[in-house]
């Protein structure tokens, strides 16, 4: 599994590489602030990309992680383990290892991961696990596996986070309901922006945050959800306007439950590679107090990630 050669790893046609040299946000992001959402991909040679990937990423590293991460003004990571590397953490792990304490992990596992291995992904700062249900990028794995492991994490005091479409919510929710951890929802749980703020689809999902106060949600994603997009030209108007009032919404109503993150190094985008020191420029927009800003930045991922600390 780990003997393919750097060589044979060709990016997926149309692949657009990360964005080399982001502004410097004008938003001042308040000290001890978190990215709870990024990813490294290998770099390969060292980290290789897992057979079962269903796209091969161009590299990006821990190192160009943390000096984005310096760049940006963040204190902190959480780093996503990504589809690409499959259930092989190791770049991951290696990343968190590597950060002096600046980065926890969400890792993905297999239902015969030994608690062994779960011990050392821990003691490597992992503290979640991830169950992705977007069919472009995994293999169906049946709930009962997941809830088996969902059992054996909890155990530890990890989450759960959960990346879907939106036209699943419906038949993943008694799913998400009956977790026995936190779950986080990344990308707002993907809302077509494109509809209602109070339509059907976006307010399911606040129903289900409502009515069940272990449901977390990640507002960021907004490059990925918009349909207007981001400026044609720097500063010519507000980007991803249309995304706004769905975050929005969910930081005045669950400000302790959200969670914020670049997205870096932004698979699968067909169109652009955003600029993330404009994202980050968005944030007092979502979240639009000092207060709000401080729980989506600072209080509410430490709980998840550095509960040792508050
Ligand atoms: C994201 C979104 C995507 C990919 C992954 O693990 C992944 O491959 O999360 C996507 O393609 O929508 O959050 O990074």
């Amino acid at each position: 599994m780990y003997a393919e050669q750097t060589a044979s790893f060709i990016k997926t046609p149309g692949w657009l590489d990360w964005c080399a040299s982001p502004t410097k946000p004008q938003f001042r992001l308040p000290p001890g602030s978190v990215d709870a959402h990024c990813h490294v991909f290998g770099p390969a040679a060292q980290f290789p990309y897992a057979p079962e990937r269903k796209y091969t990423p161009c590299d990006a590293g821990k190192e160009q992680l943390f000096a984005l991460r310096d760049h940006l003004g963040f204190s902190r990571n959480v780093i996503v383990q990504a589809t690409c590397h499959g259930y092989d953490n190791r770049a991951l792990m290696d990343a968190c290892l590597a950060s002096a304490g600046k980065a926890r992990g969400v890792a993905s596992v297999a239902a015969d991961i030994s608690d062994r291995q779960l011990q050392q992904l821990h003691q490597a700062g992992v503290r979640g696990v991830r169950f992705n249900f977007v069919k472009r990028l995994v293999d169906f794995t049946p709930p009962a596996v997941l809830q088996k492991i969902a059992a054996r994490i909890a155990a530890l005091g990890w989450h759960v986070v959960v990346y879907f479409e939106a036209a699943d919510l419906a038949e993943l929710s008694p799913f998400f309901i009956e977790l026995p951890t936190i779950v986080v929802v990344d990308h707002m749980g993907r809302p077509d922006v494109s509809q209602a703020l109070n339509g059907p689809g976006f307010q399911r999902f606040v129903e289900l945050m409502t009515h069940h106060p272990h449901i977390w949600a990640k507002v960021g994603g907004a490059e990925r959800l918009s349909l207007s997009g981001p400026p044609a030209l720097p500063g010519q108007h507000q980007p991803y306007n249309d995304v706004v009032p769905f975050a929005r919404q969910l930081v005045d109503s669950f400000p302790d439950r959200v969670l914020w993150g670049t997205d870096w190094p932004h698979p699968n985008l067909k169109q652009y590679m955003p600029d993330d020191g404009l994202l980050v420029d968005m944030i007092p927009r979502l979240a639009v107090s000092p207060e709000q800003q401080q729980q989506l930045l600072v209080s509410n991922p430490m709980r998840l990630y550095w509960p040792e600390e508050q």
